[in-house]
């Protein structure tokens, strides 16, 4: 009789083997198979285990990472979301807006090292109109037009329909012009709106989050969808929350990857909840690589993470560490104690660590052949790893 077999209740065990076997033959996970599989007296190893191996299918032992860089142009947020310790009202004496100088500097220090994307995203002041924002995308484009400019949440491609009296069609038009490359997957948090409304009150909901993502896919842009998780939700909302995400990606096939984020309480209004365990995590990433078989790839964000969490989510089903990341402050803000950046050696050598091989990819999964520390190129082989 294995340990396993001792611990592990038999209708639990029962349930396990129904689904280990529909994820063999390749079935869909039903809302109430995600529930069932975030229950703690679900075998965490052999969740990992299922995961890892649809994560192996897919990618073999390839890991992606990026080289990239963040630029928050401004923290100031007509919004009050509880989840959130980087937003200020303006009036304190650290709220800032950067300059185009401080943004063209911070554009060239991610040329000049080697970045192939910067991820911008930033509070939304209730006094810059619409063109402030596509400014700042054409600003860096016109100067380093090989920056890939991963850019403004849903969210915030919202808040710019309400400013501009734009749809988001004509939004999203006018950013593809000054040079916008894809969007992030921020902003999504938890869609169902029971919490959604306790956690981030007054932003969009989660229907129009979901419609700028479908928009922005059937105009061709590839886009990436988070979950912020370990906060007041329960597991029939994170399940409620990727069954959304599901059902939007078989009807546009436009997501690149899935980014579980665990809360950072500190700094929030939330501040009195305790971070989500690693066991939480782990079980986290491995249900989403389980449940969301029409997604490509499942991202273990280090910053938010913590690095030997990120690394060791490699055996739960991610492919995906995120980037060598400069001036984050999202989470820093809120608490994480993960290093300021990481160089692309630092990365390879967690993912070898791991038993698994580095690709470095562009912002939309292509592989990046390096010339050198500074310079690079899209490999000719690199279409198949979207898939
Ligand atoms: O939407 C904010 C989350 C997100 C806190 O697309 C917090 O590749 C935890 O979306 N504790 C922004 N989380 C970050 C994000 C992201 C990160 C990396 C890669 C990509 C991508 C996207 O951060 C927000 C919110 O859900 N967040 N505050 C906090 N206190």
């Amino acid at each position: 009789m294995s340990i396993a077999t001792l611990t592990t209740p038999s209708s639990i065990r029962k349930r396990l083997e129904e689904i280990q076997s529909k994820v063999s033959t390749g079935k869909r996970l039903s809302f109430e198979d995600g529930v069932f599989l975030f229950q703690p007296e679900v075998p965490l190893h052999e969740l990992g285990r299922l995961a890892e191996e649809v994560c192996l299918r897919r990618h073999g032992r390839n890991v992606f990472y990026n080289l990239n860089m963040h630029l928050n142009p401004t923290n100031v947020c007509v919004y009050r979301c509880k989840l959130c310790a980087f937003y200020r009202t303006g009036k304190e004496p650290d709220a800032y807006y950067m300059t185009e100088d401080q943004i063209l500097k911070r554009a060239e220090e991610a040329d000049r090292s080697g970045c192939t994307e910067i991820h911008i995203v930033g509070g939304l002041p209730g006094d810059k109109p619409f063109e402030w924002y596509v400014e700042i995308l054409h600003l860096i484009h016109s100067h380093f037009p090989r920056l890939h400019l991963k850019a403004w949440t849903a969210v915030e491609i919202a808040w710019f329909c309400r400013i501009s009296g734009l749809s988001v069609e004509k939004v999203l038009e006018r950013l593809l012009e000054a040079g916008l490359g894809s969007l992030p997957g921020g902003g999504a948090e938890i869609f169902h709106p029971q919490v959604r409304q306790k956690i981030s009150a007054g932003k969009a909901d989660g229907e129009t989050w979901l419609n700028v993502h479908r928009i922005a896919h059937r105009m061709g842009l590839k886009t990436n969808a988070t979950m912020l998780f370990g906060h007041i939700e329960a597991p029939e909302h994170r399940v409620d929350h990727m069954l959304r995400l599901r059902e939007l990606q078989d009807e546009t096939g436009g997501f690149q990857v899935f980014i579980p984020l665990p809360f950072h309480p500190q700094g929030t209004a939330l501040s009195h909840l305790p971070k989500p365990s690693a066991f939480d995590c782990l079980r986290t990433l491995a249900v989403a690589r389980l449940f969301l078989d029409n997604f490509p790839h499942i991202k273990a964000y280090w910053i938010a993470l913590g690095v030997g969490l990120a690394q060791t989510a490699l055996a739960y089903g991610a492919n995906d560490l995120d980037g060598t990341v400069r001036y984050e402050t999202i989470y820093h803000d809120a608490g994480a104690e993960s290093p300021e950046a990481l160089s692309v050696g630092e990365l390879c050598g967690l993912i070898r660590e791991a038993g698994r091989e580095p690709v470095e990819r562009d912002s939309l999964y292509r592989r990046v052949r390096r010339v050198s520390p500074t310079e690079w190129e899209i490999a000719e082989d690199s279409q198949s790893h979207g898939k």
